[in-house]
């Protein structure tokens, strides 16, 4: 990550993950533009991962949340437009450590809460969809120049929306140059299959190089090349 954005709680959250061996992951994105979808095709096609999700509401009678695939006590509420470090922190201890791998965060970015804040995680998801405009990228800077990687979602909506690809991924790459950038459509098989292989090399990448660090101290070479952008199929 090349966030500058760390917070002493997030680092402390990190450890605390990084020791449990959970590969974390925020999944960041207005209301509406398709966290749950994404996480809830993760949850089932990656059975092999025993994953817990934390999510915000905001009420605890509120189901904004994605479909348990996993056992219910593995999806943990935050009640609160949106959630902080702290938060996390406050909830780890429900987590059973023992048979957990992958942690996903699912918070809502507001416009009375825009930021997208350092939670402990990993890898930062952030997530806007062609629904809202091709404008989206330059409102939601913070979101777009901190995030890890972006997903675009609803690209089967393409047709029917006004929206101009490349003016949306011109001001994706002058925000975030290295940010990898997905399209995705949760209705299309091929696309959700995409995403999910993604995210699970992605976890595995992590957990063979934390293993590398503890085994040779940081001095092997890291010669992975750049994943690709995945374009519209
Ligand atoms: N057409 C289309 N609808 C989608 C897609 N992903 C999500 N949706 C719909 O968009 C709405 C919001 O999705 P949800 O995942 O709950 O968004 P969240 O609020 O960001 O978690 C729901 O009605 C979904 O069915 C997509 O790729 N294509
Ligand atoms: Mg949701």
């Amino acid at each position: 990550m090349k966030r500058t954005d760390f917070h002493p709680l997030a680092d402390a959250n990190r450890k605390v993950l990084h020791d449990a061996g959970v590969f974390t992951v925020h999944v960041v994105g207005p209301s509406g533009s398709g966290k749950s979808m994404l996480i809830e095709a993760a949850l089932k096609r990656l059975p092999q991962f025993h994953t817990a999700v934390i999510y915000n509401t905001p009420s605890p009678s509120c189901v904004d949340a994605p479909s348990p695939a996993s056992p219910s006590e593995r999806h943990i509420p935050i009640v609160g437009a949106s959630i902080h470090a702290g938060d996390v922190r406050d909830v780890l201890p429900k987590l059973d450590f023992a048979t957990l791998d992958l942690l996903i965060i699912e918070s809502t970015t507001s416009t009375a809460s825009p930021a997208s804040e350092d939670l402990g995680e990993d890898l930062r998801l952030g997530v806007l969809s062609v629904v809202a405009g091709d404008d989206k990228a330059r409102q939601h800077t913070q979101l777009v120049s901190t995030c890890d990687a972006l997903v675009l979602t609803k690209t089967d909506l393409l047709p029917h929306v006004r929206f101009d690809l490349e003016r949306f991924r011109a001001d994706v790459r002058r925000l975030n140059p290295e940010a990898e950038l997905l399209y995705v459509s949760s209705l299309r098989e091929k696309e959700v299959d995409r995403w999910v292989d993604w995210l699970g090399k992605t976890a595995e990448k992590a957990w063979t190089s934390r293993t590398c660090w503890t085994t040779c101290q940081g001095g092997c070479a890291d010669d992975a090349p750049s994943p690709p952008e995945m374009f519209v199929g």
